[in-house]
């Protein structure tokens, strides 16, 4: 049955691989079966300091690259989530009813907070704001990667207790995690997943990365003592990521690689791992070119929010029926 699906990536820097394999992968997959939302999440990357200019370049080009990797607009809804204010509503009714303790105990605002002087409040009620997302479509499925668990987690906490306290009305949402790929780590320490704001761009493939920088990252990835590739992510924690994104971008399973690489060094995996790259990233470069230059993106976009704030609206206005808000007429 159909079902549907939210999901959207913020507009904080250059997408990277982690994206694509964890996230974006994936909603070209759901979006032929279900009714998908795929918002670039623009307010939530605010709550770090964005550069203006940088915001509406780096928006642009997360909705050019969700259309070039294969996210039909025809049959999913593509738009910026502060094109449809019912988020940034429904995100503070929910911050009401979250604990300060339950986002104290996320770690993404640990980490995103640890050694900081000032961190805004918005860092901290996030999760509020990531569940008002889902919850303002009733989505019953999440496309993430394993860094987003938590916060699903309490989204599912906070539609439980609103359908408590007000009678049963959200959908309690699953998460759609990928067995491999969830969790594509740093190509400098694959102790750390990796990201799109690290400061060292050795450490990320950029969905935008030309063909040579993508060897060259490749080629001076870190990896692990020894000289086997095979995958143990326990003990050989950088050439099992490497494996990860080599199986996630050919279509071969973990162990045809193991195999096709036995008694062979690192050189030579790693110089067909970049050409594998290479080979997937190209053609999907060549269509964000395309659909940058065309000016299709505005009316693309406008499209998307209208679609999502209809549906949105009507969640609105149930949901503060339902709390007690006087009807505005
Ligand atoms: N390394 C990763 N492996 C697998 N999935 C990943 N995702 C992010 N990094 C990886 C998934 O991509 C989606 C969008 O993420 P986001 O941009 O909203 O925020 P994020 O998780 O914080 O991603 P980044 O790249 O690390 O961004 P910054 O650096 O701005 O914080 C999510 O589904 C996420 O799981």
């Amino acid at each position: 049955m159909a079902k549907k699906v939210l999901s959207g990536i913020q507009p904080s820097g250059s997408l990277t691989l982690g994206n694509y394999i964890g996230a974006i992968k994936n909603f070209v997959k759901l979006q032929q079966e279900h009714e998908c939302f795929f918002m670039v999440v623009d307010l939530h990357a605010i709550t770090v300091a964005q550069d203006p200019a940088a915001l509406r370049e780096n928006s642009q080009s997360v909705a050019a690259l969700y259309l070039a990797a294969g996210i039909d607009p025809k049959i999913s809804s593509v738009y910026m989530q502060s094109h449809v204010p019912q988020h940034a509503e429904l995100g503070w009714i929910l911050t009401t009813l979250t604990a300060m303790g339950e986002l104290e105990r996320m770690t993404q605002f640990k980490d995103k907070s640890s050694g900081k002087d000032s961190v805004g409040a918005g860092l901290f009620v996030y999760p509020s704001l990531m569940a008002a997302d889902i919850l303002v479509y009733n989505a019953d499925l999440v496309p993430v990667g394993e860094d987003q668990k938590q916060h699903l987690e309490l989204t599912r906490d906070l539609a439980g207790r609103f359908n408590h306290r007000f009678g049963d009305f959200f959908t309690v949402p699953d998460p759609y995690i990928p067995e491999v790929g969830a969790r594509i780590m740093s190509l400098d320490d694959a102790g750390k997943k990796m990201s799109k704001s690290n400061p060292n761009p050795g450490s990320y493939i950029a969905l935008l990365d030309p063909p040579d920088v993508i060897r060259k990252k490749i080629s001076r990835a870190t990896t692990d003592s020894g000289r086997e590739v095979v995958y143990d992510p326990a003990n050989k924690p950088e050439i099992s990521n490497l494996m990860s994104i080599y199986a996630e971008c050919s279509g071969l399973s973990l162990q045809q690689i193991a195999d096709q690489y036995e008694g062979q060094m690192y050189g030579g995996f790693k110089k067909n791992l970049g050409e594998v790259l290479v080979a997937t990233l190209e053609p999907l470069q060549q269509r964000y070119h395309e659909i940058r230059s065309s000016g299709m993106l505005e009316d693309i976009l406008a499209e998307g929010a209208e679609r999502a704030r209809s549906v949105a609206s009507q969640t609105l206005t149930e949901v503060k029926e339902r709390m007690g808000f006087l009807p505005y007429r």
